[in-house]
C-alpha cells in the first residue's frame, strides 16, 4: 500500500491491517467462525437446571405505579420479583479453552435466567432492572446493553408485553406485571368478561426483544422460561385433588432451551452481525451447556422443549444406544403441548419439528430401561443456510452424532412414580371464522437488504393494522420466498390454523409432514370423548413429526407457503407486533406494529401513529431510573416492609371506553423513576 499524501513525523504506531479492522468489516464475517469452534468432549458435563424464582419479601421501592397498568386494580400483583439482567462468565463446557469461563449475559447471575412458576389467577409484578454494563465497557461487543422483555406468549397488557421499542438502559428498570389470566370472552348480552380455560397455557419462555437487537441480545443469553400452572396442570404430581392431572412435578419437571452458538479460540461467543440471512452456531447447547449429559431416574419425567433459535430448525428424535445400531428403532415422543397449548389427548409422535421460538412439552418414561442406557436427543434436519432448513435429514451415523443434543444418563434401580399421564387434557378453544370482522394478508419477503412485510421494513411510529378490542379476523401469513422459512410470530393471543396451502386444518387432525401438500399429511387422531383414566400407549400414534399442533403462537411458513388463521384480542388495548421468530430477520426489519383499539376504531391500511392517537407520538424512550436508586440501592432494592406491596393508590381506570388513553402513551408508564 503507497500513499502519495502528507508523510507524518511520527510513525503510526498501528498497523495498517490493525486500523483497517475498525474500518470495514471483512468479507465473510468474523474470521473466528471461519475455523470453527473449539472441539468438546460431548456428555462430560451435567445438564444446568436453572433455579426456580423466588418472590421478594417486603415491599418493592419505588412502589410500582399502578396508574402505568391496565386493569392493575383488578389483577393486583399477589407476589413481586426482582430480576437482574448482568453480565458475567459463564462455563459452557469444562474442557479448554471453554474452563476459562465466556462472557456471558443472563439474569441473576445465570442462564438461562431462573425459570417462573406462576399460577393462572394469581398476578405478579417483575421489576427487571438492567444491570449489564454499559456499551462501552461490554465485554460482548455484538449485543447492546439496551433490553426489553417478551414473555412469550403470555395475555399481557401492552406496556407489560415486552414492546421492541420499551427498552431500557444501563441503570434502568422497568415493571411488568403479569395478571395470568386466560383470553376472556366478551358475554354480549351481560357485557361481562367470562374466562375461557380452553384458552390457558402452560409453557411460555421470556426473552430480550430490543429493536434490532433481538438476536443479538438472546444469543448473549437474555432467556429463560415461566410455567403457568393451574389446578389440572397443578405442577404437583402427589396432588391429591381429584381435577390434578398429576403430571411429573419437581425434579422431574425439566426445561430445556436447545441454542446453537459459535465460539472463537479462546472460547468466547461469536455473533456474526454480516450475516443478514440467519445465524447458524457449529456447537449445540442445552440450557446454555454444549451437549450436556443428564442423569435420570427410571421413572416418567416431563420435558419442555424449547427452540431459542437464532435461526435453526431442528426435527427432533429420541435414540437408544449407539447409532451403529440402524436397525433399532428411535423411542416414541409422548407430546402432551405445542406452543404451549395443552393437546386435547396425549400424542406419540417420531419426531418433532420445531421452528425458532416453538415449544413442546414431552414425557419420556425411563422405567423401561435399566440402569447404564443412554439416551440421545438428536436434530437430524440439515439446514446449512441461516435462512432455512433444506429439506434433507440426516441419515449418516457420524452426521446424526455430530447433531446430538444431549444424552440421557440411565441411572439407579426401581424408583416409586406417582406421577401419572390422563387420557384427556382439554379441547381447544372453539372458533367460529363467520365472526371474523376482517381479513388481513401479511407477505413475508425480502426488498432492498430488508427482510419485509407487505413490502415495508419495520417502522415503530407506524400502526400497520387496527385492531377493535374484542374482535375476530382472519389473517394469512404468505411467504414470497423460494428457500426462505419464516416462523411467524404474533403477540398477545394464540392462533387457531384454519387452513395450509389452502387445505382445510380440522380440529381432530394432527399436521404430520413440515409442508403438508395434502389432507393424507394430516392425520386425524383426538377421538377419545371419555374423560380421565390413565393414558394407554398406542392410542394415538403419528405417522410424521409433530409439527405444533392445532393451536399456536408460530406459523411455520416454509417456502412458498400460505397459513390462514383465526385470531382474536379481548381483554387489553395498545401496541404489539407481528414478526418472523426467525431473530436475524426480525432484527431486519421483519416485523410490523398493530395495535389494540377501542371498539369501532379500527382500521385497515396503515397508518401513522400520531394519526391514530390524534396527538403528537411522545418519544418511546423517556424516564431514567433516578441515579440514587442505582447507587444507594443498587444492592439493596428494598426498604424494610412498611405495609402493602405496590401502592394501591386510587387512579382513573386508564382504560376508558371511546378515548384512547394507553398507560405507556400518557407517559405514566411503569419505568423507574416519578
Ligand atoms: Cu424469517
Amino acid at each position: 500500500m503507497h500513499f502519495d499524501g502528507p508523510q507524518y513525523p511520527c510513525p503510526d504506531p498501528y498497523p495498517f491491517e490493525e486500523n483497517l479492522k475498525y474500518l470495514a468489516p471483512l468479507d465473510g464475517g468474523p474470521p473466528e467462525l471461519e475455523v470453527g469452534s473449539p472441539p468438546v468432549t460431548p456428555y462430560k458435563d451435567e445438564l444446568f437446571i436453572p433455579p426456580i424464582a423466588e418472590p421478594v419479601s417486603g415491599s418493592l421501592y419505588p412502589p410500582p405505579n399502578p396508574c402505568a397498568h391496565q386493569r392493575y386494580a383488578e389483577f393486583a400483583p399477589v407476589k413481586c420479583y426482582l430480576d437482574r439482567e448482568q453480565e458475567f462468565l459463564w462455563y459452557f463446557h469444562s474442557d479448554p479453552p471453554y474452563d476459562k469461563g465466556s462472557w456471558s449475559w443472563g439474569i441473576n447471575g445465570h442462564s438461562p435466567g431462573p425459570t417462573y412458576h406462576a399460577h393462572y389467577f394469581e398476578p405478579i409484578l417483575v421489576r427487571r432492572f438492567n444491570d449489564l454494563l454499559p456499551l462501552q465497557r461490554t465485554n460482548l461487543s455484538f449485543a447492546l446493553p439496551s433490553t426489553t422483555r417478551h414473555l412469550h406468549n403470555a395475555h399481557t397488557a401492552s406496556e407489560s408485553d415486552g414492546d421492541p421499542s420499551d427498552w431500557i438502559d444501563t441503570g434502568d428498570f422497568w415493571d411488568h406485571h403479569y395478571p395470568n389470566i386466560p383470553a376472556t370472552k366478551l358475554n354480549v348480552e351481560t357485557c361481562a368478561r367470562e374466562f375461557d380455560p380452553r384458552e390457558k397455557l402452560t409453557t411460555l419462555w421470556y426473552h430480550d426483544h430490543r429493536m434490532d437487537f433481538t438476536a443479538a441480545n438472546l444469543y448473549a443469553g437474555l432467556l429463560g422460561f415461566y410455567f403457568l400452572f393451574d389446578d389440572q396442570d397443578s405442577g404437583d404430581e402427589n396432588d391429591l385433588n381429584p381435577k390434578s392431572w398429576r403430571l411429573p412435578s419437581g425434579d422431574y419437571d425439566i426445561p430445556l432451551v436447545l441454542q446453537d452458538l459459535s465460539f472463537d479460540a479462546d472460547g468466547q461467543l461469536v455473533f456474526d452481525t454480516s450475516m443478514g440471512e440467519g445465524v447458524l452456531g457449529d456447537r449445540f447447547t442445552v440450557n446454555r451447556k454444549i451437549q450436556p449429559n443428564f442423569r435420570v431416574a427410571r421413572r416418567k419425567y416431563r420435558f419442555r422443549i424449547l427452540n431459542a433459535g437464532p435461526s435453526r430448525f431442528y426435527e427432533l428424535f429420541l435414540h437408544k444406544g449407539e447409532h451403529e445400531d440402524a436397525d433399532e428403532p428411535d423411542e416414541l415422543f409422548l407430546v402432551i403441548t405445542g406452543d404451549g397449548n395443552f393437546q386435547p389427548e396425549p400424542l406419540e409422535a417420531p419426531s418433532i419439528m420445531m421452528g425458532v421460538a416453538q415449544r413442546v412439552d414431552v414425557i419420556v418414561d425411563f422405567s423401561n430401561y435399566k440402569a447404564g442406557d443412554y439416551l440421545y436427543l438428536e436434530n437430524r434436519l440439515h439446514q446449512h443456510h441461516g435462512h432455512g432448513p433444506d429439506g434433507r435429514c440426516l441419515n449418516e451415523p457420524e452426521e446424526i452424532r455430530m447433531h446430538r443434543l444431549m444424552r440421557f444418563e440411565v441411572t439407579g434401580g426401581e424408583v416409586e412414580d406417582p406421577s401419572q399421564i390422563p387420557d384427556f387434557f382439554r379441547p381447544f378453544p372453539e372458533v367460529d371464522p363467520a365472526t371474523a370482522v376482517r381479513e388481513r394478508t401479511w407477505e413475508f419477503d425480502y426488498d432492498g437488504g430488508l427482510w419485509t412485510v407487505n413490502n415495508r421494513a419495520m417502522d415503530p411510529h407506524r400502526v400497520d393494522a387496527g385492531i377493535d378490542r374484542d374482535s375476530a379476523e382472519i389473517w394469512t401469513f404468505r411467504n414470497n420466498g423460494n428457500s426462505w422459512h419464516h416462523p411467524i410470530h404474533s403477540h398477545l393471543s394464540e392462533f387457531i390454523t384454519l387452513e395450509i396451502d389452502g387445505i382445510p386444518v380440522l380440529p381432530d387432525r394432527v399436521q404430520i409432514r413440515a409442508q403438508p401438500r395434502s389432507l393424507e399429511d394430516f392425520q386425524q387422531v383426538f377421538t377419545k370423548t371419555a374423560y380421565g383414566g390413565p393414558y394407554v400407549c398406542g392410542s394415538n400414534v403419528l405417522r410424521g413429526p409433530f409439527c405444533g399442533g392445532f393451536r399456536r403462537d408460530i406459523a411455520l411458513l416454509g417456502p412458498r407457503t400460505e397459513m390462514k388463521v383465526f385470531m382474536q384480542w379481548p381483554d387489553f388495548l395498545g401496541r404489539y407486533v407481528l414478526h418472523c421468530h426467525n431473530v436475524v430477520h426480525e432484527d431486519h426489519a421483519m416485523m410490523v406494529r398493530w395495535d389494540v383499539l377501542p371498539p369501532g376504531r379500527g382500521f385497515c391500511e396503515p397508518r401513522e401513529a400520531s394519526e391514530v392517537y390524534g396527538q403528537k407520538m411522545p418519544i418511546m424512550h423517556v424516564e431514567a431510573r433516578p441515579a440514587h436508586v442505582t447507587m444507594q440501592h443498587g444492592n439493596l432494592p428494598f426498604y424494610p416492609p412498611k405495609g402493602e406491596m405496590g401502592n394501591r393508590a386510587s387512579c382513573p381506570e386508564p382504560q376508558q371506553e371511546g378515548s384512547i388513553n394507553m398507560p405507556h402513551i400518557n407517559g405514566a408508564h411503569s419505568k423507574g423513576g416519578h
